[in-house]
């Protein structure tokens, strides 16, 4: 056997029994390195003469390619190994019971828009959403409440600066989500049957007032529509979302610039303990929740449309308080403290989706 086969068979016999990586590399230097065997070999064909090059030089470079293609594989190998090895030891067992006390809760706010829009989505109406930042176009003068009239100066508005005005208008943060019912009227075609549940803000501060509120507000247009329309819709709406049949409503005269004839709502409550619960044959007392009324010719003539050929009704009222009143919150300025205990107290669970047929309450 020559020199040459010898050190092929040690290098192939070191190579093989390399228990890990670390020791594969230390036969690669051994035999490649700049001071290795193989690397020595190759520098010694340059003192050969050119016979003895033509015989050597094919064998050396022979031993060079066979060592190397063994350590790659060699190399391969002990990789496959490690990552088996990994794999058997890194197990995730996936019948383990998910964590006990899951984190975030869905806001009464939003659990209570969620309610509404399945009790309204049953009556046939749709959601429908508009921009919080107005024009006084939209918020006051197409809801017949012209510059000079004092409801203006009764809604504490949050006026933007002059320079900020757009095509001459005014603009200002939403006083009321009637706005979005203007948009609906002006940018689509009779019959309408939408509410418009958002965020509105009025400058305003104190134990019953954020500046910052829920309202929804509701509105249908069609033709033939009249105050049976409204009584009808309110009792139905009130009736599902307290959960109980027992409902009474009132409806006062009032006033709002944009509907005549105008109503205030009252439920009627029984006292239990000495605590208010909304509903009851025989009342106690009554409490405003809604104001509503049929929708003021004026406006239904500023959004295009024939006073004559469309009428219809609109409501509104607060979101915030329709929670507290049905989840039993006392303070409203606790709505908007973001404190976790308030939110995990009050909060629902995120895959608890109202639904008629299940209860709107969850
Ligand atoms: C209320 C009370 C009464 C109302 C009217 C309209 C519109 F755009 F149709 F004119 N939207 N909302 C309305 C009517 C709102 O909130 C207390």
């Amino acid at each position: 056997m020559t020199d040459l086969d010898q050190m092929q068979q040690e290098l192939s016999a070191a190579i093989a029994a390399a228990p890990g990586l670390d020791a594969l590399d230390a036969v690669r230097v051994r035999a490649l390195g700049k001071q290795g065997q193989v690397t020595a070999l190759l520098k010694s064909l340059g003192g050969m003469t050119p016979d003895e090059r033509q015989t050597a030089g094919p064998r050396i470079h022979a031993l060079r390619e066979g060592v190397t293609a063994a350590l790659a594989d060699r190399k391969a190998a002990l990789e496959a190994a490690a990552l088996e090895a990994q794999l058997a030891s890194e197990t995730l067992d996936l019948t383990l019971p998910a964590p006990a006390a899951p984190m975030g809760s869905v806001h009464p706010v939003s659990q209570v828009m969620d309610e509404l829009a399945e009790i309204f989505a049953d009556l046939g109406f749709s959601v429908a959403t508009g921009p919080e930042i107005e024009d006084d176009w939209h918020n006051f003068t197409a809801l017949n409440i012209p510059e000079s009239h004092p409801a203006r100066a009764m809604h504490d508005t949050f006026y933007f600066p002059d320079d900020a005005a757009r095509d001459g208008r005014r603009m200002l943060l939403r006083t009321h989500t009637s706005p979005v019912q203007i948009r609906t009227m002006t940018s689509q075609p009779p019959p309408i049957r939408i509410i418009a549940p958002g965020r509105t803000y009025r400058s305003d501060s104190d134990a019953t007032h954020t500046p910052m509120f829920h309202q929804v507000e509701g509105l249908v247009i069609d033709r033939g529509i009249h105050l049976g329309h409204l009584k009808w819709t309110l009792e139905t709406f009130v009736k599902a979302y307290f959960e109980r049949d027992d409902i009474v409503l009132r409806m006062r005269p009032s006033y709002f610039p944009f509907t005549e004839p105008s109503a205030e709502v009252d439920v009627g409550y029984t006292l239990d303990k000495g605590r208010r619960v909304v509903g009851g044959a025989e009342p106690d007392g009554w409490m405003e929740i809604l104001g509503s009324g049929m929708v003021h010719p004026n406006v239904i003539a500023a959004c295009g449309l024939d006073p004559d050929e469309w009428q219809g009704f609109a409501f509104g009222c607060g979101i915030d308080r329709l929670a507290m009143l049905k989840y039993g919150m006392d303070d409203l300025r606790a709505f908007f403290d973001g404190d976790l205990r308030w939110l995990r107290h009050y909060g629902f669970a995120a895959l608890d989706v109202p639904t008629l047929s299940g209860g709107v309450g969850a």
